[in-house]
This record gives C-alpha cells, structure tokens and sequence, in this order.
C-alpha cells in the first residue's frame, strides 16, 4: 500500500493491527445525501453507535487529495460544511487526488479505500442501483461490490428488480438480515423475494469466509430493512419517489447529481420524514454493521 496516498489513523491502524473489529463508513451521505445540520450530527453519532460497540468506527473521505480512513472530528466538519467537496466513486478518484481537492465517498469510493486499508466491513445507509426508467444510469456501487472484497451493510432505492438483476449477473450475494424480502430503503418490504437470508452476525461471517475460501473476489450486500417503528407506508413513498423522479426529469438533472436530488426531492416532498428514516436506517445499519465486524474478529485466527 506505500505508493497509496492514503493516511489510516493510529487509532484504525492499532485496530487493524490487533485484528481488532473495525466498521468503515462512507461518507457522500453526509456531504451530499443529508440535509445540514443533520447531516453532521449523524455523522458523529453513527461513529459513536460504532464506538459503542466496542469497534472502531474509520470514515473515508479524501482531505487535500489524501485518502483518509479515519477522520478527525474536524476533518468530518470540513465535509459536512464544505461547499467544494466532490463526489467520489471509482472514477472520481484520480481527480480528487491529482488535484489535491476534498471529497466524500459514496458506497463505491469507501469500498475501494477499506480495501487499500484492510477493512472488511462497510456500513452505509443505501448503496446505490439502478436508476428507474430504463436508462442506462447504473451506480458505479455496483460494479464495485463485484469486484471489491468488502461486506456491505445496506439497502437500495431505485429500480430494485434491475438492480438485484446486476448483482445477481455480476455474482454478488445479496443477503438478506432477518428478512427473506429486499427490503426497499423507506420501507421495509418490496414484493422482492430473496435466495438467501440470515438470522445473526455469525451466518454473515461464514458467507464472507466461503467467498474468501473459494478465492471469489467480491462483496456482499447485507440488506437490512429499516427499523419497524420509523418506516414510512409504502403508497406514500411511492407517490413521492415518483414525484421526485418526475422533478428530476423536467429539471435535466442527470450523472452523479441524480441521487442527491432525488434525496432531496424526498426531503421535501414527505416533510422531512425521509430524513428520519434516512437516519434510523443509518443508525441501523451501524450497529448490524458493528455486529458483523465482531462475529469477523472473532472468527478470524
Ligand atoms: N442512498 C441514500 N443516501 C445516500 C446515498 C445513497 O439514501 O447518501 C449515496 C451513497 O453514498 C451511495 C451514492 O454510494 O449515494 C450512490 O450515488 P450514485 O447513484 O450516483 O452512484
Ligand atoms: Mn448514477
């Protein structure tokens, strides 16, 4: 890893030394996918849920073109603030380094950066997919959990069945914790039945050691639903993500602006209800995340 320009933080890199449990996060959502002030507090507190646990929590991000895993409490300030910070997926990168500019990482950015670092477990809040209405707008989450060795604790928006389709082509396992149905992010059910499915932490593990066993490089999606209490009805999502896409049809909105907008749309048009969700799947998805990465540690000689 010595010609990456990436700087661990001691407190990760002890972690990883001692084989540790660690939970990488990602960081677009709180740059780019929660409105302010929010978006920094749940920045903190999904640290702190992690902590919790008795794990260390490492966020990526890239400060001045240095890829960090592991930020400061200020250096999380200077993302949730900045105006200037981009959004970084795989082709992102290059840019944001060679520039030497600030960015956050989406699903697909902190997947790559845990791996350069050893990491494991990725928690987020939803990865991304593929975009509704046939076009040919695809997350680059996608092709990165195929090809990235990272266990990702997570749900997804958008065109679910195309999306489970490409991770089904393009071999990821998509597991589902305590559920036998995708859930679909606001909500916790979709109509989409899952092949595989699981109870705790510990089964999670044995799926990720066979994988890794077997020399299949690649993630995993574990899709977890949001919590009971906080979600929302699904005829009133519906209506609202459709209203949301309409919007960003008429406004031309399109590449990498097309899901904070949609995001935001969301905000708007439930009253900030989708917020709430948003962070109680997030605070969710930590702790799964936390469980996961402590079945890992110990399970790993
Ligand atoms: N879904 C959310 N909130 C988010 C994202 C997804 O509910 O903030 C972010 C994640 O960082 C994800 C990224 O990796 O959006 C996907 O963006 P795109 O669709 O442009 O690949
Ligand atoms: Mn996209």
């Amino acid at each position: 890893m010595s010609k990456i320009p990436i700087d661990v933080s001691p407190e990760v890199d002890s972690a990883l030394r001692d084989g540790s449990p660690v939970v990488a996060l990602e960081s677009t959502v709180i740059a780019h996918g929660m409105p302010r002030p929010d978006n920094l507090e749940i920045g903190r507190r999904l640290g702190q849920i992690v902590r919790g646990h008795g794990v260390t929590p490492a966020t990526v991000a890239v400060i001045s073109g240095r890829v960090k895993v592991g930020l400061s409490d200020s250096e999380l300030e200077r993302l949730a603030d900045g105006a200037d910070v981009q959004k970084i997926s795989r082709r992102d990168f290059s840019t944001v380094v060679a520039r030497k500019l600030d960015g956050a990482t989406t699903v697909a950015g902190s997947m790559m950066a845990a791996h350069w670092a050893g990491i494991r477990v990725l928690a987020t809040g939803g990865i991304g997919g593929v975009h509704r209405g046939g076009g040919f707008d695809i997350s680059a989450d996608l092709p990165d959990l195929a090809r990235t060795p990272v266990c990702s604790g997570a749900k997804a928006i958008m065109d679910l069945s195309a999306t489970l389709e490409w991770m089904e082509t393009h071999g990821v396992p998509v597991i589902g914790y305590g559920v036998n149905e995708l859930p679909a992010f606001y909500t916790r059910r979709s109509g989409l039945a899952l092949d595989l499915w699981v109870d705790g932490p510990e089964q999670v593990v044995e799926l990720m050691q066979a994988q890794l066993r077997l020399g299949i490089v690649g993630g995993m999606v574990v899709a977890v639903p949001p919590p009971e209490q906080s979600a929302l009805l699904g005829a009133e999502v519906q209506a609202a993500i459709d209203q949301a896409l309409d919007m960003a049809q008429v406004e031309g909105v399109r590449g990498k602006d097309t899901t904070p907008f949609l995001l935001r749309q969301m905000d708007d048009l439930t009253s900030g209800e989708s917020v709430i969700v948003n962070k109680a799947l997030l605070e969710n998805n930590a702790k799964v995340a936390s469980h996961i990465a402590l079945a890992l540690s110990a399970s790993v000689l």
